[in-house]
């Protein structure tokens, strides 16, 4: 389904969550074979590939990259704000480990890597809780919308996180212009100052997917569109020049 949007490119960059290592039992290694076909795909084409972990992906891969000499910040998207996860199902359960890891990094929050590690060390302490299995459709409501502070907490983040993404990107990207991000499952632009935050959605139900390339100084944002069970580079939602 990717295939098609390697063309012309040589060197990309997914900004984490690319597999589900946080799940138990089969669903783990259906996921990583689908994973390292992902990889192999990409090699093959002579693509370099540079994989960034993210809160289901923790345990491997670069917390942030910089291109355009520091100009752009790509990052998963946990590190914008102090609890990763604010809508985390296990968030209630672990509460305080994760309030003692946001202690632990609070004087470190002007450096992108510092936010990133903190996020990587929630990640790792929300273990996933299992739900029973239930029959369709109430497996798929119990595990968007339970326990149910999980919508508010939802609802909250995707209105905020705009600024919150532009302000992290002031306090926290050590110069960078520009933040490229995922994670919440909302593709946008947000700018401010001039200072750009996209965030490229995701590959989810309810959800669309962009992608961001940059070619010479120029800076595009685009939506993926599906057709014929391939996705396509498609709207052009942004350009910039660097
Ligand atoms: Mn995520």
């Amino acid at each position: 389904m990717l295939e098609p949007l390697l063309e012309e490119v040589d060197h990309l960059i997914l900004a984490g969550d690319v597999w589900q290592q946080r799940r138990l039992g089969l669903g783990r290694g259906k996921a990583l074979k689908k994973y390292e076909a992902l990889k192999n795909l990409v090699s093959e084409r002579g693509v370099r590939l540079e994989i960034l972990r993210g809160n289901h992906d923790p345990e491997g891969g670069a917390g942030v990259t910089w291109l355009e000499d520091g100009a752009v910040l790509v990052t998963h998207g946990d590190a914008i704000y102090d609890e990763a996860t604010p809508w985390s199902r296990e968030m209630g359960h672990y509460h305080e480990q994760v309030v003692a890891v946001v202690k632990k990094y609070e004087r470190q929050c002007h450096l992108a890597v510092a936010c990133a590690e903190r996020a990587r060390e929630i990640a790792l302490t929300l273990k996933p809780i299992l739900l029973p299995s239930l029959p369709p459709p109430f497996n798929f409501l119990a595990t968007a919308l339970w326990p149910p502070r999980r919508t508010f907490e939802m609802l909250r983040v995707w209105r905020g996180m705009g600024k919150q993404g532009l302000r992290f990107l002031e306090h926290s990207g050590e110069g960078a212009q520009v933040l490229v991000c995922g994670h919440f499952h909302r593709a946008g632009i947000w700018e401010a100052g001039g200072r750009v935050f996209i965030n490229t959605g995701a590959f989810m139900k309810g959800s669309h997917p962009w992608a961001v390339d940059l070619n010479a100084g120029e800076m595009t944002a685009r939506e993926l569109t599906l057709w014929g069970g391939v996705y396509r580079l498609g709207e052009v939602k942004g350009r910039w020049l660097l």
